[in-house]
């Protein structure tokens, strides 16, 4: 867990670059049971994906786990592990909401992302420019990458550009002044503004790239279903957990929801009726004296 010193240093480096490696962002126990889970779902799934991509209906660049909320409580713990969530709080805001997620599988191959792109160019109502926390992704790794295993590279300050601004031709990543590839480690997770120009780079080892990518947003703004456990009885079991998993609460407005005021409803009954109580001794006392 980061202090607040720690968390507006890292904020300011969100702020100016776009992006922040955060090393050693997964706790070890955990790390061991996300590897164990990803590589049983991987496999649960496998031979569905050979299919889809032998029926021309799947992308046979990578694979994408479906439903990886569905697939071990781990992925769930992740959603809001102590380690990085106040941070992402800080940086989103505490209206904050699972946007989607991919657990992804990227095989040997050259890279499946356009160039140097934003994911949100086409997003109307926003200035891109001014907007520092519209959609952020957090990639997690949970094996060591190698610097030519399909790793994350930017652009830094990139995100302040108005959207379709010109994009930059780096003819080679290791020997670019201007672009940062970052190489992680098991446990590490990459976190990004998705308007900051950014792309995969080919995977030229012959290891497949393993990776968990969280994106989160604003409770007003639609989530995709990949975003929201189909156990939700089970799973939403916090009033944090309610809200990141878009679990409407009676009586606040889509706007207004915030973390810091999700009260448990047991609680807000018996604020609501102390608050009655009040006002009708307070009424009582006035007819006393009318
Ligand atoms: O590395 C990946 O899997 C995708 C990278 C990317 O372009 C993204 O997450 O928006």
């Amino acid at each position: 867990m980061y202090s607040q010193q720690e968390i507006d240093e890292l904020k300011l480096q969100y702020e100016t670059q776009g992006f922040i490696h955060l090393k050693g962002a997964i706790p070890l126990d955990m790390l061991q049971r996300l590897r164990t889970a990803f590589d049983a779902a991987s496999e649960r799934h496998f031979e569905q994906w050979q299919n889809d991509v032998k029926a021309g209906t799947g992308e046979y660049r990578f694979f994408d786990i479906p439903s990886i909320l569905d697939q071990d409580p781990v992925f769930i713990d992740l959603v809001d592990m102590s380690t990085i969530f106040g941070l992402l709080v800080d940086i989103v805001g505490e209206d904050i909401q699972l946007n989607h997620t991919h657990a992804r599988l990227f095989y040997p191959g050259p890279t499946f992302t356009p160039p140097w792109h934003s994911d949100i160019p086409h997003v109307l109502g926003v200035n891109h420019a001014h907007t520092n926390n519209l959609l952020i992704k957090v990639h997690f790794y949970i094996e060591d990458l190698s610097p030519e295993q399909g790793c994350l590279a930017f652009i830094p300050g990139s995100h302040r550009y108005p959207p379709r601004h010109i994009k930059p031709t780096i003819t080679d990543i290791d020997k670019s002044t201007a672009a940062v590839k970052i190489v992680p480690k098991a446990g590490d997770a990459v976190l990004f503004n998705t308007h900051v120009l950014h792309m995969a780079l080919d995977n030229s080892t012959d290891k497949v790239r393993k990776s968990l990518i969280y994106a989160y947003a604003h409770f007003w703004m639609k989530h995709y279903a990949n975003a929201v456990p189909s156990d939700l009885q089970r799973f939403a079991n916090t009033p944090q957990r309610q809200q990141l998993f878009g679990v409407d609460m009676e009586g606040i407005p889509y706007f207004n929801r915030r973390l810091m005021d999700n009260v448990p409803p047991a609680w807000h009954s018996t604020l609501l009726a102390a608050s009655k109580r009040l006002v009708k001794r307070v009424l009582a006392r006035n007819s006393m004296f009318g």
